[in-house]
């Protein structure tokens, strides 16, 4: 195996043994596969035919091989054949010549041992592209491209669609099987970059047109005495069915990690039993889904191997996978949570595990109903620098920098968060400017549009040309390909001098990441003392 998606890859190269993450080998290489398979339905699908079958199938099959999303090889497998499947059919509608056609677009198999042989094979393999840069390039595309796989699949799951988004990815997809040209590479980089604003923009349309705007809101970190239900990863449909099925049923719905921001949506506060948030961030839910005591539902990443102890307890939906543990059943397109809503029943409540209450709902038409508030503190002087610290959150102990950062901000910069990265700082008390709170946290990293939507009307509101003119500073941590899908879409709005962490990524190459840095001004963290220097003077 060889894997460099994410900043926990092994060495900061990359894992070639077991991921970091969990996944083994044999699961790798099939997710391997199954993106060469993508490619290939998409080179083909480029010559033009796209159906709804398709434009439901690349998505999803894209968000299966994030970060700790799957890691059962039987259903990897399933979307590997599915992938064939919708690939003959598209070479038989278009009457294509297979000799014309590329090994992505013509492999196939009799069995799943074909398969398993084909996975294991060094053609499917990133390391087959031999130059550094060419790979780096295809990889920061591919990377890019699996986040706006997962953003999109979202939206469509409430029912909001961008044909051109799809286009976009079988014309991408098929220029990283044919192109060896650097420029027009890195071109395309940056034209993901824009796919991933164009999607960022529909999933907000999706959320708030769905659920409305998020708004200041108190969520409370305590338990209540009766048995709970916790729902983790991003979906906020499934959210919606859970709530609306457990109502009346005696159990109480608790978010974990990335759910916490659906608090803030006015649709989910009619729900009484709707609790509170459990526990931090993704990487602590081995201990914290222990001491839950009840069900947990993943409904995307981050999925940490489970533990025998609560093993039994771990409920998986749309792409998530891990051998072992149980499926939501759906009917009619509809989840149906019964069982887990039984399970619930016979547990014991929560342990509890902290006190207090988490302020949130800082999206783009909450501050911009503040705007006024926010302008005149800027103006006053009273509000110095505004900081982007968004992204995501890592096992690793180098990010403690994060919370350091935090604390030692001066007194007079505000953070603008959104993703789990906010999970190192968000439950400081670092205090209040005129009654703005010091950290406002617009959501998700689904939510990422939001701190785009504030920059842009700041800009306006300053009078100003350049966004980089603002007195907004960027230090991002990120983790899995979500988090590449966000960088690429702010390098695509021009934002300049963002400040990567804790590493910058492995699959850049020296070349890529330097042309980043002379044109982009990216870089690495530092020490905490130097990068408030540096970002905030
Ligand atoms: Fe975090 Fe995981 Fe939202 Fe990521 S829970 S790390 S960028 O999947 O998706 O921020
Ligand atoms: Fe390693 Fe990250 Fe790939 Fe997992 S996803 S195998 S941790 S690089």
């Amino acid at each position: 195996m060889f894997c460099f998606q994410c900043q926990e890859a092994a060495r900061n190269e990359g894992c070639t043994v077991r991921g970091v993450c969990g996944k083994d080998e044999e699961t790798a290489n099939l997710q391997d596969l199954l993106v060469y398979t993508i490619k290939g339905l998409a080179y083909v699908c480029n010559k033009g035919y796209l159906d709804e079958e398709i434009t439901d199938y690349i998505p999803k099959a894209l968000f299966t091989t994030i970060t700790n999303v799957n890691f059962d090889k039987n259903d990897i497998i399933s979307y590997i054949k599915r992938g064939v499947e919708l690939r003959e059919k598209v070479i038989e509608k278009l009457n294509l010549n297979r000799e014309e056609l590329p090994k992505q677009a013509t492999w196939t198999y009799e069995s799943d041992e074909d398969i398993i042989k084909m996975a294991n094979s060094d053609e499917v393999r990133i390391l087959a592209e031999k130059n550094e840069d060419i790979r780096s390039l295809k990889e920061l595309i591919t990377y890019g491209i699996k986040g706006i796989g997962a953003y999109l699949t979202h939206a469509m799951r409430l029912g909001y669609n961008n044909e051109e988004i799809h286009k976009f990815i079988i014309r991408a997809f098929s220029r990283l099987i044919e192109s060896e040209d650097v420029d027009e590479l890195f071109n395309l980089a940056l034209e993901t970059g824009k796919y991933a604003v164009e999607t960022l923009a529909l999933l907000d349309k999706a959320n708030t047109e769905t659920y409305g705007h998020p708004e200041i809101t108190e969520v409370s970190l305590e338990v209540r005495d009766r048995p709970g239900i916790l729902i983790s990863g991003h979906d906020l449909k499934d959210l919606e069915e859970l709530l609306e099925q457990s109502k009346g049923q005696g159990v109480d719905i608790y978010t974990h990690s990335e759910m916490l921001p659906a608090h803030y949506y006015p649709f989910f506060k009619k729900y009484e039993h709707f609790a509170g948030n459990y526990g931090g961030s993704w990487w602590r839910q081995t201990e914290e889904f222990e001491k839950f005591n009840g069900p947990i539902v993943m409904t995307t990443n981050c999925l940490v191997p489970p533990k025998d102890s609560y093993k039994d307890r771990v409920y998986v939906t749309n792409e998530v996978g891990y051998p072992g543990l149980k499926r939501i059943p759906e009917k009619n397109g509809k989840k149906d949570f019964s069982e887990v809503i039984e399970h619930a029943k016979k547990c014991k409540p929560p342990t509890p595990l902290e006190k207090g209450k988490i302020v949130g709902g800082f999206a783009h038409n909450q501050v911009l109903a503040l705007a006024d508030k926010i302008i005149e503190a800027v103006k006053s002087g009273k509000i110095r620098k505004f900081v982007v610290m968004a992204g995501c959150d890592g096992r690793h102990k180098t990010r403690e920098y994060y919370t350091e950062f935090a604390k030692k901000l001066p007194k007079d910069t505000v953070i603008l968060t959104c993703g789990c990265a906010k999970y190192r700082f968000i439950k400081l008390d670092l205090g209040e400017i005129d009654g703005i709170p010091r950290v406002l946290d617009a959501g998700q990293c689904n939510d990422s549009y939001s701190l785009v939507k504030i920059a842009l009307a700041l800009k306006d509101a300053f009078g100003l040309e350049d966004i980089n003119d603002l007195p907004i500073a960027y230090n991002i941590a990120w983790y899995e390909q979500k988090a590449v899908a966000v960088l690429l879409a702010l390098l695509y709005l021009g934002v300049k001098n963002i400040v990567l962490g804790p590493t910058l990524p492995a699959f850049l190459s020296e070349n890529v990441a330097k042309v980043l840095v002379e044109k982009f001004g990216i870089s690495q963290i530092t020490t905490v003392d130097e990068d408030i220097k540096r970002l905030v003077g």
